[in-house]
């Protein structure tokens, strides 16, 4: 264990058009007053918040196919990208707050921008890999994946406000953790592409450690190389973040989920975060959002550095009386 100097910027992302319900755009102001940069600082982190990000409204935005506001959710895609190339490009390692799931395929393309080898972790209880003609939802951000691999580019139609979106990872390149709730059709989808992941079975028959050290087995089975950790708070089990969009039991307990930020911090590979479907408007109580906002402080500063044993500054010398 040593001592971290991470640059870290962050930019929120207050969208919530890659689903159905409201509040999930106020996620990123929530995560902020939960005391996110004053925590990050006081851990020995160097801080530059870029602040929210302002999405245009796009008219007469309907659905084509199923896939519900596709010109919006690919237009908020497109500033996102931009914005975490010039995070990037800063020298930072990128924290998104969202905001719903569907910022992830600008979040992962901005990124790619300039980390063209880089590999996706998912924390989620979701595989969030329908297409746009799997999907039963219509819901984009149960699909940012589809548009990622390369593998299912042939079987993506093309959609106004998507143009722009190039496939940048292969299947091999994503792993994912905490899977409970998957549709069909998109178990078909890993299978199909041999997607390596660790649902609740495997998290429970192994230990997480155990997870832990295979995840990091397969993503630098040849070289290390920049990780995206894409974390939905509705990777946890709803009893520590219940404030967010779909829920789902039995999820990763809140130990769980800090020892996956703890073991890709100790990678020192960590190159940008996505926090996403924290919603403060479906918290029934203050508690309940509080909770979640909480859990999702603690993923954050669980990927800079923080170690549950505690820690010291190197010069720390104790008082001689
Ligand atoms: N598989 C369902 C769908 O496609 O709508 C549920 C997706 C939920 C996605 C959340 C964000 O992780
Ligand atoms: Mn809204
Ligand atoms: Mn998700
Ligand atoms: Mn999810």
């Amino acid at each position: 264990q040593k001592r971290n100097h991470h640059s870290v910027g962050i930019i929120g992302a207050p969208f919530c058009k890659g689903q159905r319900r409201d509040g999930v755009e106020k996620g990123p102001d929530l995560i902020r007053s939960a005391g996110l940069v004053e925590k990050l600082k006081g851990q020995g982190c160097s801080v530059r918040d870029y602040g929210n990000l302002k999405f245009e409204n796009v008219p007469d935005d309907e659905p084509i196919g199923k896939v519900l506001r596709p010109r919006s959710v690919g237009r908020a895609n497109e500033q996102l990208a931009d914005a975490v190339r010039a995070i990037k490009k800063d020298g930072h390692t990128c924290v998104m707050l969202g905001g719903d799931h569907s910022l992830a395929i600008g979040s992962i393309l901005g990124h790619a921008a300039s980390r063209k080898e880089l590999c996706v972790v998912w924390v989620d209880a979701h595989a969030d890999i329908n297409t746009p003609l799997t999907t039963l939802t219509g819901n984009i951000h149960g699909q940012p994946v589809s548009y990622l691999i390369r593998e299912l580019h042939p079987k993506i139609p093309v959609m106004q406000g998507f143009s722009w979106i190039k496939p940048c990872i292969s299947a091999r390149d994503i792993i994912y953790i905490g899977l409970r709730d998957v549709d069909p059709e998109e178990h078909y989808i890993l299978k199909y592409l041999g997607v390596k992941f660790f649902s609740m079975t495997e998290v429970d028959r192994l230990g997480i450690a155990k997870v832990m050290e295979e995840t990091c087995d397969h993503i630098f089975s040849k070289v290390k190389r920049p990780i995206h950790l894409s974390y939905d708070i509705d990777a946890l089990d709803p009893s520590v973040s219940p404030a967010t969009g779909t829920p789902v039991v039995g999820g990763l307990s809140y130990r769980e989920g800090i020892y996956i930020t703890e073991q890709i911090c100790q990678t020192g590979m960590l190159s940008a975060l996505d926090l996403v479907e924290v919603n403060p408007k479906l918290g029934r109580t203050e508690a309940e959002i509080s909770s979640t906002a909480t859990a999702a402080v603690d993923v954050i500063l669980g990927c800079f550095g923080r170690f549950r044993e505690g820690s010291h500054a190197p010069d720390y010398r104790m008082p001689t009386p």
